[in-house]
C-alpha cells in the first residue's frame, strides 16, 4: 500500500523571496509597496515569504495589499500621518483594518506588524509609541482583546509620514500565549504609558495539524515589565533569548510538541544601532538558531532605553 502522502503545511515561512507567497515581505526599502519593510537591513536574507497554499485572489496598490488563501489571508495598509499625528494614524489604520477584515472569511487576527519612523519622539506620554497605543486602543473592537494578537512594533527608517500595519489573518482563531518570565503587555502598569499595549507574546496557529507553528511577538530584553542590561546589547539579546525560550516551551507545554531553537524558520533582529552588528552575530553564533534564516534589520524598539528586539517563527520538531 502507498504510505499516505504527507499534507503539505497550512502556514510555513523561507527566507527567500516567492511568487506565491501569502505575505511576501522584502527588507529594502520600497515606499510603493506595503509589504517593504522600511528598516535597513545590515545582514542576513532580503526576503521573507509566507506560504500558506493556493491564493485564490490578491492585489497590491501603492496604499494597500489583500491575499486571500484558504485557511489565511493579509491584509496590508499603509496610512499618511498628517501633521505628524501618529495617534490619528494608528486610529484610522486599525479602523481599516477592522472594516476590512470582521465581514470576511478570515476574521481573526493573528499577527500584527507595525512600522513607522521616529517612534520614540517625544517626552513621556507624548511619546510617538504611546501615542500609536492610544490610537491604536481606541479603534479596534472587543474580539481584538479577547486576546490580543502577537504583534511587532518598530521605529522604521526616514521623518514621519507612513504608518504601515501588516496583518495575517485566519478563518480560526489561533492560541495566544503569554510568557510566564513576562507580565502580559496588557497588564503593563501606568509608568509605561495611558495605555497598556495590546499585543500577545505569542500566537501557536495550526496545533491541530501535523505542522504547527509558534509565532513570536517582538522580544525584548523585558522581565516582568522592567528592561534589562540598559546599555548593554549584547546582554538584552541574550535576555531576549531566554524570554524566546520561556515561550517555546510554553508553546510546547500548549500544544503537546516539541518546539526547539532549531526550528526556527525565520528570525528577524531589530538593532537600534548598526554598529552592534559584530555583537549580536557573535551572541547568535552560539544560539542554535540557523544562522541563514536570521536577518539584521536597523530599527527603534519602542522602548527608547532598548537596543534590541526579535521575532519568529517556529515549527514544530
Ligand atoms: C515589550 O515587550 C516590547 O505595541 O504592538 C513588542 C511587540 C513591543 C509589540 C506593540 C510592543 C508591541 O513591551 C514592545
Amino acid at each position: 500500500m502507498d504510505p499516505q502522502p504527507l499534507s503539505p503545511a497550512r502556514l510555513r515561512v523561507v527566507t527567500e523571496a516567492r511568487a506565491e507567497a501569502l505575505i511576501a515581505f522584502q527588507f529594502r526599502p520600497d515606499q510603493a509597496s506595503p509589504l517593504s519593510v522600511d528598516c535597513a537591513r545590515l545582514a542576513g536574507p532580503e526576503a521573507e515569504s509566507w506560504l500558506a497554499g493556493a491564493i485564490g485572489e490578491s492585489a497590491e496598490t501603492c496604499g494597500a495589499a489583500w491575499a486571500h488563501g484558504d485557511q489565511y489571508a493579509m491584509v496590508a495598509l499603509v496610512v499618511d500621518e498628517t501633521d505628524g499625528d501618529i495617534e490619528a494614524a494608528a486610529a484610522q489604520a486599525y479602523e481599516r483594518l477592522l472594516v476590512a477584515v470582521r465581514p470576511s472569511e478570515h476574521p481573526y487576527l493573528l499577527r500584527i506588524w507595525n512600522y513607522f519612523p521616529a517612534i520614540n519622539r517625544g517626552e513621556g506620554d507624548e511619546e510617538r509609541y504611546r501615542r500609536f497605543c492610544v490610537g491604536r486602543a481606541r479603534a479596534v473592537d472587543g474580539m481584538f482583546n479577547d486576546p490580543p494578537p502577537a504583534a511587532t512594533a518598530i521605529g522604521a527608517d526616514g521623518e514621519p509620514g507612513r504608518l504601515q500595519v501588516v496583518a495575517l489573518c485566519s478563518r480560526t482563531p489561533a492560541l495566544a500565549l503569554e510568557n510566564p518570565r513576562q507580565t502580559p503587555a496588557w497588564q503593563y502598569p501606568r509608568e509605561h504609558g495611558p495605555v497598556s499595549p495590546g499585543f500577545s507574546r505569542g500566537a501557536l496557529l495550526d496545533a491541530d495539524t501535523d505542522t504547527p507553528r509558534l509565532l513570536a511577538s517582538g522580544t525584548a530584553s523585558i522581565v516582568g515589565h522592567v528592561s534589562q542590561h540598559i546599555g548593554d546589547c549584547a546582554a538584552q539579546l541574550r535576555e531576549s533569548l531566554a524570554n524566546l525560550d520561556a515561550l517555546i516551551a510554553q508553546a510546547a507545554e500548549k500544544s503537546g510538541r516539541t518546539f526547539r531553537r532549531e526550528g526556527c524558520e525565520a528570525l528577524r533582529i531589530y538593532l537600534r544601532h548598526g554598529a552592534d552588528l559584530a555583537a549580536a552575530q557573535a551572541v547568535m553564533a552560539d544560539s542554535a538558531i540557523p544562522a541563514q534564516h536570521v536577518t539584521y534589520l536597523r530599527g527603534d524598539v519602542c522602548r527608547r532605553e532598548l537596543d534590541v528586539e526579535l521575532e519568529g517563527v517556529f515549527a514544530a520538531g
